[in-house]
């Protein structure tokens, strides 16, 4: 990337959309203002592939992405996260036969972590993933390819075209890159929900998908593939509603009426727990910001993971020469920011052979973190098409 790009950018997110710059075939990006048609937002389609674990979130989702004209979904990965994988397939697998989208390829993930013990979030979404609710045993198999292996497939298949919509820890996608350098050239890029620049939520530093895997989350940030974060610091603030809920189960469609009883038991189960709000749905909130780039706004961070924290483990540390007390006035901030701004890692040790604290001798942007959300506008999205009213 040139240094011109250190420059403090709020952009829409058709350009995290496009993060990877101009490439030939590259799908239309007209109708990118927001304006919307019944039938979708007017942009793509675009090819993605949807790696998740499958998980309260991820299922919500999984069936707005299968709702929405915009996205040619070429594969659907799970992998270990909220549950093990040995619920996270069969959970995609339902969604798959809810939304009548047994056409999409769903290609079992990861096991575990690449370096850790399988932490999982039953305390959030259930023993079963789902929240409670049931749903009958899928009857659709997953394909016999590997999802590393499927992803690596598609990404040659299409250069250039896929996008990587991880809502899940980054075990697959840093798999494949490890087996397959070359897929982060190859990607048109990445938008993950995880990671925070405002603090954690399994531990008071990290989000959980990069707590569960920071090493594989580490390699996928100093991967080269455009990145735009979804992280906590928005999705925090689209808590589900009785109200949606009621919309949901009033429209009589498989989607609205699964989508509204895992919705329900969501909201049942945190107001079991005491909680105020509603359950945050993280997961929609990456698609759909890909989806319509009005809703979220986002800005330039160079993007690190730590992993090796005896408490930090999987915190995401963004940063920008430019954000907060940082901001400049106009015309100082490229030069300024682009020269004036290692980056800056822990004092070395008496025990190190390191003498510098500095990691990269400047700022280069590498993720594109989302800092604003319309949160309206996004569950309009969301309970319109998983109503069928949009
Ligand atoms: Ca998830």
């Amino acid at each position: 990337m040139a240094s011109s790009t250190a420059v403090l950018a709020i952009s829409a997110f058709a350009r995290g959309a496009n993060a990877g710059g101009a490439v030939p075939g590259q799908p239309s990006e007209q109708g990118e203002s927001g304006a919307k048609s019944d039938r979708g937002t007017g942009r793509g389609p675009f090819r993605v592939i949807i790696d998740t674990d499958p998980g309260v979130d991820d299922a919500l989702a999984l069936l707005l992405a299968m709702r929405s004209p915009e996205l040619k979904i070429e594969a659907i990965t799970p992998v270990a996260g909220n549950v093990p994988l040995d619920l996270t397939l069969p959970n995609a697998l339902r969604m798959v036969e809810i939304a009548g989208r047994t056409d999409i390829p769903v290609a079992a993930g990861a096991r575990a972590p690449l370096m850790r013990r399988l932490v999982t979030a039953t305390y959030a979404h259930g023993e079963n993933g789902l929240g409670g609710a049931v749903f009958p045993e899928p009857t659709t198999k997953p394909v016999a390819t590997p999802a590393a292996e499927i992803i690596r497939q598609i990404v040659r298949k299409y250069p250039g075209e896929v996008t990587l919509i991880t809502i899940g820890p980054l075990t697959n996608i840093a798999t494949a890159l490890n087996s397959y350098p070359e897929l982060a050239s190859m990607v048109r890029g990445l938008v993950m929900m995880g990671g925070s620049l405002s603090g954690g939520n399994i531990t008071p530093a990290a989000e959980f998908n990069v707590y569960v895997d920071p090493e594989a989350a580490r390699i996928v940030f100093q991967s080269g593939i455009p990145i735009t974060m979804v992280g906590l610091d928005v999705t925090r603030r689209t808590s589900l509603t009785d109200e949606h809920v009621r919309t949901l189960e009033a429209a009589q469609n498989p989607v609205s009426q699964a989508a509204a009883k895992i919705g329900r038991n969501a909201i049942n189960r945190n107001r079991e727990r005491g909680y105020l709000v509603g359950p945050n749905m993280h997961d929609s909130l990456a698609v759909a910001g890909f989806l319509d780039p009005a809703i979220l706004k986002l800005q330039d961070y160079y993007v690190d993971v730590e992993t090796t924290g005896e408490l930090t483990a999987g915190e995401t540390l963004g940063y920008s020469p430019v954000a907060g007390d940082l901001r400049r006035r106009p015309g100082m901030e490229k030069d300024v920011a682009a020269t004036n701004m290692p980056i800056r890692g822990s004092a070395p040790t008496l025990a190190s052979t390191k003498t510098s604290p500095v990691l990269r001798d400047k700022f280069v942007p590498n993720t594109k973190v989302a800092v604003e959300v319309d949160s309206a506008r996004f569950f309009d999205l969301l309970i319109g098409r998983l109503s069928g009213s949009k």
